[in-house]
């Protein structure tokens, strides 16, 4: 590498959270029935899940 085109940057970074809770979901069990002629795509069954993570670590 050509050192007059090197350069060097400090970065500092915060980390606010880890991913380190799971992601709980409001039911313990879910279950679905389906017809056999529904459309391909059709939304089955919707679940949601949460968990105490920030940000993209969590489940919101
Ligand atoms: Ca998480």
């Amino acid at each position: 590498m050509d050192p007059a085109q090197e350069s060097t940057v400090l970065v500092f970074f915060n980390v606010k959270d880890a991913n380190d809770h799971s992601p709980e979901f409001e039911r313990p069990n879910y279950s679905a029935s389906v017809l056999e002629n529904v459309a391909v795509g059709s939304t089955v069954i919707q679940v949601r899940a949460t968990d105490i993570d920030s940000g993209r670590l969590s489940s919101k």
